[in-house]
């Protein structure tokens, strides 16, 4: 066995039942190889072994009280991955599905995903499994204020950052920094995707579907191509859907399905965001309820069914593996062209495989949703800073960033030989400069 396969042996050996951590780890350790075998001091210094093994786990209970006075217990969880490059820097998610397993992957990806913006942000990720779905907003403010009660020993503006993921969004934040102000009396930057009014930046919120629609649009440019009269797929009705669908929109293209985690929407004369965003937004409703309202648009249960539409770009924005290798061979079938990665880990290695191997262009999520964290370390720059910055300054920076994404793993996937290979591209050039960081400051 070479080193990367031993490493990867050992991993699945020390850390058993964590079938989406050891995904996420085959995923990059497998595309290092020629990165190790150029730095044979990396096997010297155990660098692989160390960058797999999270700095710190913590693992706590969440009690809560719910509206009926009923006691819940809940689990919560930040893995703080790796500081090399800067403070731990990663998303909560509030989700039943949540485990060990998958905190851990998140935050694998995130420390490449950090590392890819240029900014300086180490990997961290939590969460719990508590379902915010049906919950009161006192119940969720409730589960907050627990929650924080424990996470901030743990965090701080130089030590670790959190944001939102799946379930926590805007209001989920503002009840966790409350309760992180009023028991440090503190008021500063140690959760992004704050409220406009205590401390947040423009455009975190539309900041990673905007910089999905960016980076894929850089690919699309590099091709001669453009989004214009394309025909959109994107799943997911969430944060990170809502404005990868808006900003599609605007450049010209035409989204037509969409889903959440019942079932699907197809309408082919193009979705109307706006309702979207009333059903999914406002009244935290189901997406069915579009077809109910939308002449021509059909509703279909279950998930997968969205693959089998037609399309030039599918944009999974959902959840990890939506995409299975049946799924992406439907895909390519009927002629899908780009593929962007709006979630994180939403196509499975087979799926991975039959888009490299049919020459769809695919920009891996820790690449091309990488303008959602980006944005967050603009939030914590103007927080150090004590400055806000307009809406145009953010976004142009935040286009600015993902151009920059696209080049460096196009031109690493180039200098490896691996031209288009951009899961190959971004995992390299992530690492390198991780690794760098992580030699210069010795064993630790
Ligand atoms: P939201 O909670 O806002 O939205 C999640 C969406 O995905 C909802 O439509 C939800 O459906 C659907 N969904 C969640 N779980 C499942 C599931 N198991 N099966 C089917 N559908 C599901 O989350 P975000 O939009 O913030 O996150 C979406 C993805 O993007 C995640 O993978 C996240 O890690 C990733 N991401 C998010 C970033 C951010 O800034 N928010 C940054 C980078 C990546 P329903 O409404 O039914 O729950
Ligand atoms: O997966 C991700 O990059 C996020 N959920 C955003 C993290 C952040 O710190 O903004």
């Amino acid at each position: 066995m070479n080193y990367v396969e031993r490493v990867l042996d050992s991993l699945k050996k020390q850390n058993p039942n964590e079938p989406e951590f050891h995904q996420a780890a085959t995923e990059i350790l497998t595309t290092l190889a020629p990165v190790v075998e150029k730095h044979p001091e990396y096997e010297d210094q155990a660098l692989l072994e160390r960058f797999v093994e999270p700095e710190r786990v913590v693992l706590f209970r969440v009690p809560w009280v719910d509206d009926c006075g009923k006691v819940h217990v809940n689990k919560g969880y930040r893995v703080q991955f790796n500081s090399a490059i800067g403070p731990y820097k990663g998303g909560l998610r509030f989700h039943p599905s949540v485990n060990l397993s998958i905190i851990k992957f998140l935050g694998l990806e995130q420390i490449l995903k950090n590392s890819l913006t240029g900014l300086p942000i180490g990997g961290g990720k939590g969460g719990s499994d508590f379902d915010p779905k049906g919950k009161s907003n006192r119940e969720i403010m409730a589960f907050c204020q627990s929650f924080m009660t424990e996470l901030y020993r743990h965090i701080g503006a130089d030590t670790d950052v959190p944001a939102g993921d799946i379930g926590v969004g805007g209001r989920e934040i503002g009840y966790l920094f409350g309760q992180y102000k009023r028991i440090r009396d503190e008021h500063v930057g140690v959760l992004t995707g704050r409220g406009l009014s205590y401390g947040g930046s423009l455009v975190r919120t539309e900041a990673t579907g905007y910089g999905l629609v960016y980076i894929v649009n850089e690919a699309m440019k590099a091709r001669g191509d453009s989004l214009k009269g394309k025909t959109v797929i994107i799943s997911g009705s969430g944060n990170v859907a809502t404005y990868a669908c808006q900003k599609a929109q605007s450049l010209g293209a035409k989204v037509v399905a969409m889903y959440d985690s019942n079932g699907y929407i197809h309408d082919p004369d193009g979705i109307k965001l706006d309702l979207i965003k009333d059903i999914k937004e406002v009244k935290r409703g189901r997406i069915k309820e579009y077809a109910d309202r939308v002449e021509g648009a059909t509703y279909k249960e279950g998930c997968s069914g969205i693959w089998s539409i037609p399309c030039d770009v599918a944009l999974p924005c959902a959840t990890q593996n939506e995409i299975d290798e049946k799924s992406a061979a439907t895909l390519v079938k009927n002629g899908v062209k780009y593929v962007g990665e709006g979630a994180n880990m939403p196509s499975t290695l087979g799926a991975i495989d039959v888009f490299l191997k049919s020459g769809v262009v695919f920009l891996p999520a820790k690449a091309a949703n990488a303008g959602g964290v980006a944005t967050s370390a603009l939030e914590m720059a103007q927080s150090s800073g004590r400055m806000f910055w307009s809406f145009e300054e953010v976004d142009a920076k935040l286009r600015n960033i993902m151009a920059n994404i696209y080049r460096n793993i196009d031109k690493a996937a180039k200098d490896y030989g691996f031209d288009g290979n951009y899961v190959m591209g971004a995992n390299i050039a992530g690492f390198v400069k991780v690794a760098e960081a992580m030699l210069a400051h010795g064993i630790v």
